[in-house]
């Protein structure tokens, strides 16, 4: 057992951040990875898929907030989510009902996928998918966990 614990804590060197993978950021027991290379919204979401996760949902304000900060750290804009013109709801499966849009949006008939503008209020806009921007994948820690402890039954 003792093994099995010192093999799964070196997979987790942050220990401010024990059970989020390397480079993410634990919010609200969820995982957030901010992406600052610029894609489309499709590409952004095959990109989040390929590592077992979704765009982001945005569950609540101080979210949004966090996100607003690591989008701001890295000296960017805005960064697409995972909230796509489907009835707008979120690609992850989230039914959270929190939504952030700036005054008159959503407004683009052509304007499928939302971003958050972080470069003011964090507030929200529905772009053309084929834009280019970053990006936000998330996972519950649940998951992250899970991911974990499947590591650690591999071993
Ligand atoms: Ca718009």
């Amino acid at each position: 057992l003792m093994v099995l614990l010192i093999s799964t804590f070196s997979l987790y060197p942050q220990a401010a951040f024990p059970l989020c993978p390397t480079g993410w950021s634990e919010y609200g027991n969820r995982c957030f990875l901010f992406q600052s290379t610029e894609t489309d919204w499709a590409t952004a979401e095959s990109y989040c898929r390929q590592h077992h996760t979704d765009l982001a949902s945005v569950r609540s304000m101080s979210e949004n907030e966090q996100m607003k900060g690591l989008v701001q750290s890295a000296g960017e804009i805005q960064a697409w989510i995972g909230l796509y013109r489907n009835s707008w709801m979120w690609v992850d499966g989230s039914n959270s009902s929190f939504r952030h849009w700036r005054a008159s949006e959503p407004n683009g008939s052509e304007e499928n996928c939302a971003t958050a503008v972080h470069a003011d209020a964090g507030q929200w806009e529905d772009w053309p998918c084929s834009w280019k921007m970053p990006f936000f994948c998330n996972k519950n820690l649940s998951n992250a966990s899970l991911l974990a402890s499947a590591e650690e039954e591999a071993l």
